[in-house]
C-alpha cells in the first residue's frame, strides 16, 4: 500500500493541530514500512518542520498539489528529472504565487471585491485567525504557489469573481478555513504522478487516501480506498466519482484518521 494524507482536520486536529490521537496508526505505518506521503495545502516551509515532527522521511506534496518536494536525505525518485529550487529537489505543477497575487490585486482594485488573503496578513494576525503559533504562522506565510483568502463579499459577487479566475486558468479550492486560489494543479494529480514515479513498473500499489475537505476530493476520487475524515466544523465534502472504495470515519479528525488506518492495515501484535 501507499498512503497519501491531508494534514489539517485529518491527521492534525483542526483546532490545536495535535496528532497525538493518531499515535497508534503512525506506529503501525512505521512498523510495516509503508511509504506515507503528506499531501496538504501547507507550504514547503511548514512541511519541512512537520515532516520532522512526524518522523516522516518521504517526499511530500505542498500547496494543494502545486509541487512535490523530495527532501534532502530521501533517496527515492533518484532517477526522476526534478528541478533544483533553493537547494531542494522539486517537481512543479502550478504557476508561482507572484503571478496570482498580481491578478488578485488588480481585480480587487478594479472590481472592489471584498476579501482578505495571506498577503494582507502579518504573522500575529494569522495566529489569531488560525491558532497557529507565531513560528508556524511565519512558515505558513512563506507561500510559493497559492493564496489562501477569506471571502467577505456576496455569493453573487463570488460567481463573478470565479469567472475571472477561470478565464485566467486559476481555480479556488476549499480548505478547512480558507479558499485557496491557485493554478489548475490538485492533490489527486500530484498523488498519481508520485505513485507512478515510486512504482514505474510492476503491479500498482493500493492507494489509500485520507482527507476532510473540498481540496481533498481530487485525491480521494483517485484512491483505491478513500477515507473521508469527519470534521467537527463542516460537512463531509461531496465525493461524486470515487474510483475505489469510499469510507467515512466515525471519529473526528485524527481520531477518525487513526481508526481508519488501523482498520485498513490491522492493529498488529
Ligand atoms: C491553510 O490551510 C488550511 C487547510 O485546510 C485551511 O484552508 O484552513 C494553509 O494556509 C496552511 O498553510 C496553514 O497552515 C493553515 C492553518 O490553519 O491554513
Ligand atoms: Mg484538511
Ligand atoms: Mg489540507
Amino acid at each position: 500500500s501507499l498512503v497519501f494524507t491531508d494534514l489539517d482536520g485529518s491527521l492534525l486536529d483542526h483546532d490545536n493541530y495535535s496528532f497525538s490521537a493518531a499515535t497508534q496508526a503512525l506506529a503501525r505505518l512505521a512498523d510495516l514500512g509503508v511509504v506515507w506521503v503528506l499531501n496538504t495545502s501547507k507550504t514547503q516551509a511548514e512541511l519541512h518542520q512537520l515532516a520532522a515532527q512526524l518522523n516522516n522521511p518521504y517526499p511530500f506534496i505542498i500547496e494543494n498539489g502545486a509541487a512535490v518536494v523530495v527532501p534532502a536525505g530521501c533517496d527515492l525518485l533518484a532517477d526522476i528529472d526534478l528541478s533544483l529550487i533553493n537547494g531542494q529537489r522539486v517537481k512543479e505543477f502550478a504557476p508561482r504565487r507572484e503571478e496570482i497575487l498580481k491578478l488578485l490585486r488588480a481585480w480587487r482594485v478594479q472590481g472592489g471585491y471584498q476579501f482578505s488573503g495571506f498577503a494582507d496578513f502579518d504573522a500575529p494576525t494569522l495566529c489569531n485567525i488560525t491558532g497557529l503559533s507565531l513560528i508556524e504562522a511565519e512558515l505558513a506565510l512563506q507561500r510559493e504557489y497559492s493564496e489562501p483568502i477569506h471571502w467577505d463579499d456576496t455569493d453573487e459577487r463570488w460567481r463573478e469573481f470565479a469567472g475571472l479566475l477561470a478565464a485566467e486558468g486559476l481555480q479556488a479550492l476549499k480548505g478547512g478555513r480558507f479558499i485557496h486560489i491557485m493554478g489548475t494543479a490538485d492533490k489527486g494529480q500530484a498523488m498519481a504522478w508520485l505513485a507512478s514515479c515510486l512504482y514505474p513498473t510492476g503491479p500498482a500499489p493500493r492507494l489509500i487516501a485520507l482527507g476532510d475537505s473540498g481540496n481533498d476530493v481530487a485525491m480521494l476520487e483517485r484512491a483505491d480506498i478513500a477515507v473521508v475524515v469527519r470534521s467537527p466544523h463542516h460537512l463531509p465534502p461531496q465525493i461524486t466519482a470515487p474510483q475505489g472504495e469510499l469510507r467515512i470515519t466515525e471519529g473526528l479528525g485524527p481520531v477518525g484518521w487513526n481508526e481508519a488506518l488501523i482498520d485498513i492495515l490491522g492493529a498488529g501484535d
